[in-house]
């Protein structure tokens, strides 16, 4: 694979690198993107229209069976070649004291299961269920839900653990985000449609802040007009050619 000069010259001088991953990172993993995440009898759902409070509050039993599927999906999915490169990344800039923050929209998990350390997931996770009633956290891996909703056993019931439209990004994590994409020298966007606020503002913000922005996607996006390279293509393809071309400067 031909890769820019320039952008080789800048991953090798970054000492601050900021990753933001989105679901296309995952697919070739087998979980769906968020947008194809409804499929044979979920075809008939709007994603836009299940991930909300209000849709959870209107039919809590389709809400809760439709996460819990997507659980277990993701609890049987393993790593692929873009996940473990960035683990590896990361591990290798820290080794040489620069830092390596990876920002994620995913609620899968895969990139902690690739050896990725101090994950910021913006929009939670959904192998973690919250009690509507406490507020308490459950990490769930066992087999599917007996009940939809699922009794939390503290008087309320358990909803996934991530965030719905609508809902504020847990304010430590984002926070935490918004600081890597303003301080890092190069930013990072791969697999991410950059349709979704406030995470595909953290593009802009680190372009305005003077980081070099890199873009990896399948398609197009709003994204890919503003950032300094746009690679199109799978991220399972590219991230491991692009860290290998980092690890070989
Ligand atoms: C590949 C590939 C391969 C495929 N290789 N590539 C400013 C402007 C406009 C609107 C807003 C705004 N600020 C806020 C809003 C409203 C709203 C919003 O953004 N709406 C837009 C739709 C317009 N945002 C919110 O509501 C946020 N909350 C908020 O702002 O709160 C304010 C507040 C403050 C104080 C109090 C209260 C409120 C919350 C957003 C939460 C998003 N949550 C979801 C659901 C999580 C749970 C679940 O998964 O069900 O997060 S929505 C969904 O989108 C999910 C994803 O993380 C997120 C992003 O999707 P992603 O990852 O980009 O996936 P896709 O499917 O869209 O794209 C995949 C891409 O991969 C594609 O481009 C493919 O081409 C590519 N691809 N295979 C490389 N192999």
């Amino acid at each position: 694979m031909m890769l820019d000069s320039d952008l080789i010259a800048a991953l090798r001088n970054a000492r601050h690198i900021a990753v933001l991953t989105g679901a296309g990172v995952s697919a070739e993993s087998g979980v769906p993107t968020f947008r194809d995440a409804l499929t044979g009898l979920w075809a008939k759902y709007d994603p836009m229209q299940l991930a909300t409070p209000e849709a959870f509050a209107r039919d809590p039993e389709t809400v809760s069976r439709w996460y819990d599927e997507r659980r277990l999906n993701a609890l049987r999915r393993t790593p692929n070649p873009a996940h473990l490169a960035l683990a590896r990344w990361q591990r290798h800039m820290i080794e040489r004291a620069r830092t390596f923050t990876l920002i994620t929209q995913n609620v899968d998990r895969l990139h902690q299961a690739a050896g990725s350390t101090d994950v910021i997931e913006v929009h939670g996770s959904l192998i973690d269920w919250r009690c509507t009633r406490t507020g308490r956290i459950i990490e769930c891996r066992g087999p599917a839900f007996p009940q939809h909703p699922m009794p939390s056993g503290h008087g309320g019931v358990l909803r996934p653990n991530v965030v719905w439209f609508g809902e504020a990004l847990p304010e430590d994590a984002a926070s935490a985000a918004q600081h890597a994409s303003g301080f890092c020298d190069v930013f990072i966007s791969i697999g991410t449609s950059a349709l979704v606020y406030p995470a595909a503002g953290f593009i802009h913000f680190a372009k305005s802040s003077g980081a070099v922005t890199v873009e990896i996607n399948r398609d197009p996006t709003p994204a890919t007009e503003i950032v300094d390279h746009s690679m199109l293509g799978l991220a399972g393809e590219i991230v491991p050619a692009l860290v290998e071309a980092w690890e070989q400067a």
